[in-house]
């Protein structure tokens, strides 16, 4: 078997960092150790290896919105790769009324052509008797152990607070994790429709709609009923201080809760739905939309003391042409952002070079984090024998602007555009194969491989305070008064 090494560089992992060499074989990491030798060298000199990025939180090819978003798993994990993540798992999501297994098979068809591994969280957009039966199936033959609720996007994605609680006992049941979008839907649906009576059209308007208010609302909702379900909670796009200090308390109470900041909350602020171009402030519509600097002074802490434990693009990307469907009513706009090609440099440059965070906890929030969360570790996360060979050799040194015009992205402009990087990959392996190499892109399409992430039974359980109780049993009472006279 042909042997591939990385040679000169400095391992860094979630906790340590070492000068050694790593050899792979077969698409695994077979040995690490000093002087190494193998057919193919790859030179590390002056650089950090380490675990290839995890983005947990992609929507490719998706229905949404009256279009899909423009990024499929091939554009999407070529990009994924060229900014050095090595794995994404992307929501399949099925339309309300369809199965859980008819929307897998969906996907499946689409995932074919990804260039890194990739897995899938299972949405749940209604409740009723067929998503209960499936959800055993999604979990112990799909290996698929994360179900996302979105509370917001009323008569369409969103689901109620039985459902939520239906939902999530289920889920507590099989060993499976609980993930929200944590919007309160019903004041947004509110809200967005003042705002358009009262001829606020404008994509400034989406951030009116949305207030940090709705988000933090929503999280400890969602935090409250996933307490009395007895389920570990994983909250997306963690954009407030609101959301976060309703995490905080729910961590520090004992329950297992994550929250996951995006790079683009954490870089870009609420400034750019002011824009006197209406292109430039459509496109970067999102939800949740970005916020000021209060709130992510809240995100940087957050990472910096462990309170939120994962960086994700919510990688959903539109063309202008399908922006511009919201001209006239902001509520129109296709909701989502790209940076899966960006995430890890503008991490590092704005994470790691100002030193907020170390090397190590970079990977620790980009990779092995998730990687545990999710069951996939240490396959995924790590750079240990036995694991696959999801590196980044990663030069610290490395700069470039920012531009749509040279990313990977199928989309036509980049909300970073003219942001100036340092640290970059020098290259990215996906399963031992370098797909990228120095900027050049040398990806294989359909190479990628589905992840499984069995649920965890007992092992990752909420610590509910709400289950500290035993059965409820009726009282046994020695007198029990006359009713009526
Ligand atoms: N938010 C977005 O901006 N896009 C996709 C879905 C979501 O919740
Ligand atoms: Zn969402
Ligand atoms: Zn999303
Ligand atoms: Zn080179």
């Amino acid at each position: 078997m042909s042997s591939t090494v990385i040679k000169g560089g400095t391992i860094v992992t979630g906790d340590l960092s070492y000068a050694a060499d790593v050899r792979i074989e077969g698409g695994r990491i077979t040995e690490i150790g000093p002087n190494l030798s193998g057919d193919t060298v790859l030179d590390a000199t002056g650089a950090y290896v380490m675990p290839g990025g995890i983005d947990p939180h992609t929507h490719l090819e998706m229905p949404f919105m009256g279009t899909y978003s423009a990024d499929d798993f091939e554009s999407g994990t070529r990009a994924a790769l060229s900014g050095g993540t090595t794995m994404v798992v992307d929501f399949a999501l099925p339309s309300p009324g369809q199965g859980l297994l008819d929307a897998l098979q969906m996907w499946d068809n689409k995932a074919g052509r990804a260039n890194c591994d990739y897995s899938y969280h299972m949405a749940v957009t209604w409740w009723g008797e067929q998503v209960f039966d499936e959800m055993k199936t999604v979990i112990e033959d799909r290996g698929i152990n994360t179900f996302k609720h979105f509370m917001a996007y009323k008569g369409a994605l969103m689901v109620n607070d039985d459902e939520l609680f239906a939902s999530f006992n289920r889920l507590a049941e099989l060993g499976g994790i609980a993930m929200v979008h944590a919007e309160n839907g019903d004041v947004v649906a509110e809200l967005t429709a003042k705002l358009l009576a009262e001829g606020n059209t404008g994509p400034e308007a989406h951030a009116y709609s949305r207030p940090a208010q709705v988000e933090g609302e929503a999280t400890n909702r969602a935090i409250m009923i996933a307490d009395m379900a007895g389920v570990p909670l994983y909250v997306v796009h963690v954009s407030s201080e609101d959301a976060h200090e309703a995490i905080r308390r729910a961590r520090s109470l004992g329950k297992r809760v994550w929250g996951e900041p995006l790079i683009q909350h954490l870089t870009l602020d609420e400034s750019e739905y002011f824009h006197p171009d209406w292109d430039h402030a459509a496109r970067r519509v999102m939800s949740p939309p970005f916020r000021n600097k209060k709130h992510q002074d809240s995100l940087w802490a957050g990472l910096m003391s462990g309170s939120l434990s994962v960086v994700a693009t919510d990688h959903c990307a539109f063309t202008t042409e399908q922006k511009r469907y919201g001209i006239g009513d902001f509520s129109k706009i296709p909701n989502g952002t790209g940076g899966l090609e960006d995430r890890m440099p503008m991490l590092w440059t704005h994470g790691v070079a100002t030193g907020r965070i170390t090397p190590n906890e970079f990977v620790a929030i980009t990779s092995t984090n998730i990687a545990k969360i999710l069951n996939c570790y240490p396959k995924k996360g790590a750079i240990l024998v036995g694991a696959d060979a999801d590196i980044v050799v990663w030069d610290p040194t490395k700069e470039k602007t920012i531009t749509a015009g040279s990313q990977q992205s199928a989309i036509d402009y980049n909300v970073f555009e003219g942001h100036k990087v340092k640290g970059l990959p020098r290259f990215t392996l996906t399963r031992g194969h370098v797909a990228v190499h120095d900027g050049e892109i040398r990806t294989q399409e359909g190479h990628g491989q589905f992840v499984k992430r069995p649920g965890n039974g007992t092992v990752n359980r909420a610590l509910s305070t709400w289950k500290d109780l035993t059965a409820p049993r009726p009282v046994e009472r020695t007198g029990i008064p006359a009713t009526g006279v």
